[in-house]
């Protein structure tokens, strides 16, 4: 059976940086993000006893070893879950320009889970769905759900306790994300090498789980108060100290370039000219501003006017991973 299923990214507010167990990919902090419409992953898995190895395509073209075999490790996880021995062929494409910069392992392994658990024959809750999309990448946990979602840290070394659960509906508040792509380039390093090298390295790593709980607690608060200003100055504060983390790290970690910043500072002017907008940064250059429906135009024109940047994305909450179709 041939079973597609679709998931949206997500953006975390308060984030995730750090590892407690790398195997079993459990996170040394909370988090808590939303789910966004407009970046999603459409994903279909067919187990076939005539196929020699797993199949792994994007966007119609065979991908390169390296992510054909992080499919394959996440497959097996399946196969030892179903029983299933059989090979799988595995068809994804993403709705945003692969070579935006944008790339999503959340919206690509919550998808994954989702349409080859079912095409295994399992049909798990969304808990399990939850903990599975976590071993393929942490942040693909909480893309499972819609809207206001958070990822708890848990405490059980099996990690059957760390798995994400929803906040609030996507139509609880309209929240508004603005993407500006600075840059396309693939970064140099990724979220799992930089996180362990936090852990390694970093002097304000033990600080920087220690006070999660903190801006967790906060966080969830804001949100379920509506309380925008709290919710955007706890996103900045919680985005500039990972950052500081990895900055600190050795050798430290420049995620941003001189776009990002400017984009940043531009972001803090607009707030003080009265508009309702605060920012959040990734791994990665690209910048994320966080708006209300009013302030959506404003915000969007100054930032597509700043130089180096190359386009904006305009996103609001959406839904979870959601099954699209199965054919025999
Ligand atoms: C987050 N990031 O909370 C944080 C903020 C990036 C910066 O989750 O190693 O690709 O696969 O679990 O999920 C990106 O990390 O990392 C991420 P792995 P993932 O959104």
């Amino acid at each position: 059976m041939k079973v597609t299923a679709k998931a949206n990214s997500n953006i975390a507010l308060i984030k995730y940086w750090g590892k407690r167990d790398a195997r079993l990919n459990l996170p040394a902090v909370g988090s808590i993000s939303v789910t966004l419409a407009g970046l999603s992953t459409t994903t279909s898995v067919a187990f076939d006893e005539n196929l020699k190895g797993d199949r792994f395509i994007l966007n119609g073209q065979a991908e390169a070893k390296e992510e054909s075999q992080r499919v394959s490790r996440f497959l097996d996880i399946i196969r030892q879950m179903s029983g299933v021995r059989q090979q799988a062929i595995v068809e994804s494409s993403n709705n945003f320009p692969t070579a935006a910069g944008l790339a999503s392992s959340a919206s690509a392994f919550a998808a994954l889970s989702l349409a080859a658990s079912r095409a295994a024959g399992l049909e798990l809750s969304a808990a399990k769905l939850s903990e599975l999309a976590r071993r393929g990448s942490g942040s693909a946990a909480r893309s499972i759900f819609g809207g206001f979602v958070e990822w708890r840290r848990g405490e059980k070394d099996d990690g059957s306790d760390s798995v994400a659960e929803p906040l609030a509906e996507k139509d609880f508040w309209d929240i508004r994300v603005l993407i500006a792509v600075t840059s396309a380039q693939k970064k140099k390093t990724g979220s799992t090498d930089g996180m362990i090298l936090s852990k390694l390295t970093s002097p304000y790593y033990t600080a920087w789980v220690e006070s999660s709980p903190d801006d967790l607690n906060g966080m969830r608060h804001a949100i379920l108060k509506k309380d925008f200003q709290k919710m955007g100055e706890l996103a900045e504060f919680s985005c500039l100290k990972m950052h500081a983390v990895a900055l600190a790290s050795n050798p430290g970690m420049i995620y941003w370039n001189g776009a990002t910043i400017e984009g940043l500072q531009l972001i803090r002017e607009l707030r003080r000219q009265g508009n309702a907008v605060y920012f959040t940064v990734d791994a990665g250059p690209q910048i994320k501003a966080i708006c209300l429906p009013e302030t959506v135009q404003k915000v969007s024109a100054a930032l597509e006017n700043l130089a180096g940047v190359q386009r904006i994305i305009g996103t609001r909450l959406g839904d979870g991973a959601q099954l699209i179709g199965e054919q025999i």
